[in-house]
């Protein structure tokens, strides 16, 4: 049941010097820390994380975010970590995400729609091991 998940402090969090307090929850959770580290993605490694919204309306505005300064890439792992993590971070919309969760706590909406929520957790162990290639290639299973 040990599984690994992919886990983005977005460029919103990172700006706001919520890493800790993220990574906090992380560990405070339980959960391990497997691989971190501070990138300012490229738009083809956002294309390839994002293949899912490719096409979709928000996908330009959302590649521009991601792309606009640092982010935290983070590997967890712990057992049912994917459910876990996305449970911690709460809804995709800031504004509708349960107090309690990072992006009912730390987030709101600042104008730009539900893009700026802090955080990413990948949603399936196909995912994440997908994303995990993407962000971290040389991590060792
Ligand atoms: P991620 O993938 O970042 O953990 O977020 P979610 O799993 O909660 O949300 P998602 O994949 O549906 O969306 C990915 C990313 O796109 C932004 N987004 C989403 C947006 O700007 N407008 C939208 O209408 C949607 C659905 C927010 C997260």
């Amino acid at each position: 049941m040990t599984e690994r998940s992919l886990v983005l402090v977005k460029p919103d969090g990172f700006a706001r010097g919520l890493v800790g307090e993220v990574l906090r929850r992380i560990e405070a959770k339980g959960y391990v820390l497997v691989a971190l580290g501070l990138v300012t993605p490229t738009r083809d490694q956002l294309a390839a994380h994002y293949v899912e919204h490719q096409g979709k309306p928000f996908y330009d505005s959302l590649v521009e975010f991601m792309s606009s300064g640092p982010v935290a890439a983070v590997v967890i792992e712990g057992d049912r970590c994917i459910e876990g993590f996305r449970a911690l971070a709460g809804a995709t919309d800031a504004t509708k995400a349960l107090p309690g969760t990072i992006r009912g706590d730390l987030g709101r909406d600042w104008g730009q729609g539900p893009q700026e929520n802090i955080v990413h957790g990948s949603d399936s162990t196909e995912s994440a091991e997908r994303e995990i290639g993407i962000w971290f290639p040389d991590l060792k299973s």
